[in-house]
This record gives structure tokens, C-alpha cells and sequence, in this order.
């Protein structure tokens, strides 16, 4: 493909007998492109995108009458941004997906190099996600991670249908070419004694409700925090309480976030497409469009973003803030 001698380059009598060698070549000409590499201002891609629990909850209940988890590695539903040559992504670092385990199931133990993590919106007593070796309850609105490498699996010891909601930077992975390393565990669901509710890796509602409770009002109507110490190196957590009455605008940035409606309604317009939504709903605001929350009453939402990984990167951009003006004087000083 790519031996073309030096002499046919030199003798090429016009561009286009040149551009015919560069084929073979395996180049194209960088200032022929009909498409530019760089543009002014960032492109649309990603689409604003809502999904209903009710429906979700629906499909994988029919699910559960074909699919085993014995059968399925995890019986989810991925849901993907329909955007051209994307079938899996849901933002487009993030993916997320509804998970159902039925009483008595268990989904095995395994590991893999994407961080994860789970809101849970319906379970009883008794539902236990594995993680490395200890026991964390699943209860309704709690928030359980399992970071880059963690063995997890997922055991329904009880008696209630357990479904939650599960977010990983898998699409990160599947960019870094070599980036996806996953692995069985040896015993099946690893073996796990001890019920740990204290766990690092699980804020249980209560937690963060209290913490809602005590936090200041940035603007009224609106209180956050963020669930930490943040133990995924490339997503960012936050529970959001918004009050009716208000409309909660929030600026363009270069992050994609995934919001999951922990409870009330509302509706979220992005970038000028109103998505509607109801407890267990999961919206997507991609990158570089602006949105704004107005809720019918008292309601929570757990936002995800890939903000600490573009931080890292200095490509976190929020508009009207000069973060690459400061990048690049930092440069500047070191040499
Ligand atoms: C995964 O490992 C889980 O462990 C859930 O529960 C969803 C989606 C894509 C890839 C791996 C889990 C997943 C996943």
C-alpha cells in the first residue's frame, strides 16, 4: 500500500497524477480536505435524549421471562444516543443502562478497566452489589461504585425485583485503543461475608439528603453536593435538590452529562428541545449545549459528568470562562 517510490512523487506531471499516487500512497493532502480537522467553534454531535423508567423497567421485566442472568452477563439495556455510526454510547464519554436482577438471581463477579457506578431506584431489603469481597445494600436512591479494576457482582438475596441504573466511561476505553482489560472472577460471584453499609463506595440516600439539608443555596431554589471524596478518576457526581418555581439555567460547557431523575418531575430544555421527565427518567445533555431544569415540585437529580477527565486535560470549558487562556500562560512561565 504504501511503496511508492520517491520518482514517482517527482514525476508526477499535474495534482491530480500527484493526488492518484498519494491514494496508493495511503496520504491524503491535509489542504484538499472537504472537511476541516479544525473549526471555530464546537460542532454539534451528541443529541439531547430522554428515557423513561416506566418503559425501561417494562422492557427488561419482559426480558426477565427470556434472559437468565445466567445467560447474560448483565441483564441491561444500553441506552444509546442515536447519533450516525453509534450504537452504544450515551453521551459520548458516558454510557449508561437500566439493570434488572430478580429475586433469588445473581449477576458474577468480574472486573474490567471503565469505572462505574449505580443509582439504584427500586429494591428491597437484602440486594447486595459485591465489591471486592464485601457486601453493600442497594437501597432505593443510594449510590454505589465500583472504580477501575474493582471486582463486581450483584446478588438478590431478597425477595423484590431490584432495578437500578448504571453509569460507566466505557466509551473512554473503547477510544484508547488497548484501553479494555476485563476479567472473570475465578469463583463466579466472588464470596462475600461481611455486610459493609459504612463502604467508601456506597452514599446511601440518607447521607446525601442530610447533606442537602445543610448546604447553602447558590441561588433559591437550588442546593447541590457533590458525592465524595471522589473515587472515579474520570466521572464527577452530584445530587441536585431544585424547588418549583424557579428555572434553573445552566451555561455551555465542553462536558457531557447524564442526569437520572432520583425523584419528582419536571422538564429540561436543551439547547431548545424540551425533554419531559418522572422518577427513574435518564436525560442526556451533550457537550456545548446549554439547558434549563424547571420541576413541578421538590425534586432530586443525580447529574454524572466527565468533568474531572477533561480537567485533567485542561478541556473543561465553560463559557465566558478562559481556562486555555491560562493553560497557555502556565506553558509560557515553564520554559
Ligand atoms: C457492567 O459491567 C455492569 O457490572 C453494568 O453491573 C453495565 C454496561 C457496559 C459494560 C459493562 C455491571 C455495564 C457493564
Amino acid at each position: 500500500m504504501s511503496a511508492i517510490a520517491p520518482a514517482e512523487f517527482a514525476a508526477a506531471a499535474s495534482l491530480d497524477a500527484l493526488y492518484q499516487s498519494l491514494e496508493r500512497f495511503g496520504a491524503d493532502p491535509g489542504w484538499a480536505k472537504r472537511e476541516p480537522s479544525l473549526w471555530p467553534a464546537p460542532r454539534k454531535g451528541y443529541k439531547p435524549m430522554h428515557w423513561s423508567y416506566a418503559s425501561g423497567r417494562a422492557a427488561l421485566e419482559s426480558a426477565a421471562r427470556f434472559i437468565s442472568t445466567e445467560l447474560a452477563e448483565r441483564r441491561n439495556l444500553i441506552l444509546f444516543n442515536p447519533v450516525e455510526g453509534n450504537r452504544y454510547a450515551t453521551a459520548r464519554t458516558i454510557i449508561s443502562a437500566y439493570q434488572l436482577v430478580m429475586p433469588g438471581e445473581r449477576a458474577r463477579s468480574h472486573r474490567h478497566t471503565p469505572n462505574a457506578l449505580r443509582l439504584v431506584m427500586d429494591a428491597g431489603e437484602q440486594m447486595y452489589t459485591i465489591v471486592e469481597g464485601r457486601k453493600l445494600p442497594m437501597l432505593p436512591g443510594d449510590v454505589l461504585l465500583t472504580p477501575n479494576w474493582h471486582w463486581h457482582g450483584h446478588s438478590n438475596e431478597g425477595g423484590e425485583t431490584a432495578v437500578w441504573i448504571d453509569f460507566l466511561d466505557v466509551p473512554i476505553m473503547h477510544y484508547i485503543d488497548g484501553g479494555m482489560f476485563f476479567e472473570h472472577h475465578s469463583e463466579g460471584i466472588e464470596s462475600a461475608s461481611v455486610i459493609d453499609t459504612d463502604s467508601p463506595m456506597r452514599f446511601p440516600r440518607a447521607h446525601y439528603d442530610a447533606a442537602l439539608d445543610a448546604a447553602q443555596e447558590p441561588r433559591p431554589g437550588e442546593r447541590h453536593v457533590v458525592l465524595g471524596p471522589a473515587h472515579l478518576d474520570t466521572m464527577r457526581l452530584q445530587v441536585h435538590r431544585l424547588q418549583p418555581g424557579h428555572a434553573f439555567d445552566y451555561p455551555r460547557t465542553t462536558a457531557s452529562v447524564v442526569y437520572a431523575v432520583i425523584d419528582g418531575t419536571g422538564e429540561t430544555e436543551v439547547d431548545g428541545e424540551r425533554l419531559t421527565w418522572a422518577r427513574g427518567d435518564v436525560l442526556v445533555v451533550p457537550a456545548w449545549r446549554p439547558h434549563v431544569h424547571r420541576v413541578n415540585e421538590a425534586s432530586h437529580l443525580l447529574r454524572v459528568s466527565d468533568e474531572p477527565f477533561l480537567e485533567r486535560l485542561h478541556w473543561l470549558r465553560v463559557e465566558g470562562e478562559p481556562v486555555l487562556e491560562a493553560h497557555a500562560r502556565i506553558q509560557y512561565q515553564a520554559r
